[in-house]
């Protein structure tokens, strides 16, 4: 079998050695064979990357192993590789990823994440559109994630293999994000299964158990990141207000807009950020 060939959701294959083809791929079509950063773009966050620096490459997610176009309106099917700044660093730029309720099993939720680690990043951003429990947080607001409930009932770790959560979320990058944008809230991120949203009822129980947040992404990575040692940064924006918080109904097309109105904050906030690691 050709290595474009081998599947992740076959048990019988590494999902590391599909990284490590996806990486040799992405090195041969960026030609850098290492990347220092990894971002993953959620929803609303998809002109944000552009103020990090100029985009030397971009590959379609299609000619990399284990990796498919993107599932939702409004995400984009490609990665790019960014200079930042004048750094000399390369940022890896995932402009979509694969959510859990897409049924392709976890291994290709965090494909991506092994793939950044794959690629040489030690660091990786991830980023998500969300719904907010705090009435404080308008539509635009980010909020950084200072911890996270997984409510998927699912891992992405194979096997007896105990890895340590403490601290999941690198204290010292929720410093650094503070320190570029003093005004940020930090809260805990309740990820849910998807794709509906939650209830009002399901959304108090996320209050009472400690969250702030509610989405349908990123625990998952965030756990497989440190799996294999990556520093992990995560940022929420918060697109709606979690149903029955306020008593608007939840569609899609508030979550682009809050997205848009949000660009500027978020991208300098990234931009600054990722300068700065
Ligand atoms: I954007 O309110 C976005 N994603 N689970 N709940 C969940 N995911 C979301 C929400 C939300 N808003």
């Amino acid at each position: 079998m050709t290595s474009s060939q081998r599947d992740l959701s076959d048990p019988s294959t590494d999902p590391f050695d599909v990284a490590a083809d996806a990486a040799a791929v992405i090195a041969e079509r960026t030609g850098v064979d290492h990347h220092d950063v990894a971002l993953v773009l959620g929803s609303g966050w998809g002109q944000t990357a552009d103020l990090i620096g100029e985009t030397l490459a971009t590959v379609d997610n299609a000619d990399v192993p284990g990796f498919h176009r993107a599932a939702v309106a409004g995400h984009s099917g490609s990665m790019r590789s960014v200079a930042i700044g004048d750094t000399g660093r390369r940022a890896l730029v995932f402009g979509t990823r694969t959510h859990f309720y897409e049924g392709r099993g976890v291994r290709a939720v965090v494909h991506g994440v092994r793939t950044a680690k794959a690629a040489g990043c030690s660091t990786i951003v991830l980023t998500n559109g969300c719904g907010g429990l705090n009435p404080a947080w308008a539509p635009g607001t980010p909020v950084l994630i200072r911890d996270h409930i997984n409510l998927t009932a699912h891992s992405p770790i194979e096997g007896a293999n105990f890895v340590d959560l403490t601290d999941l979320y690198t204290p010292r990058l929720r410093d650094l994000a503070r320190e570029v944008d003093p005004d940020l809230d930090e809260g805990v991120y309740v990820q849910f299964h998807g794709p509906h949203y939650e209830t009002p009822a399901e959304v108090q129980m996320a209050k009472v158990i400690g969250g702030d947040l509610v989405g349908m992404s990123t625990s998952l990575e965030a756990i497989a990141a440190r799996q294999v040692g990556l520093d992990v940064l995560g940022i929420s924006l918060v697109t709606n207000l979690a149903a029955g918080i306020s008593d608007q109904p939840l569609s899609h097309t508030e979550v682009l807009e809050a997205g848009k109105a949000a660009a500027e904050r978020c991208g300098r906030l990234l931009a600054a950020v990722v300068g700065r690691l």
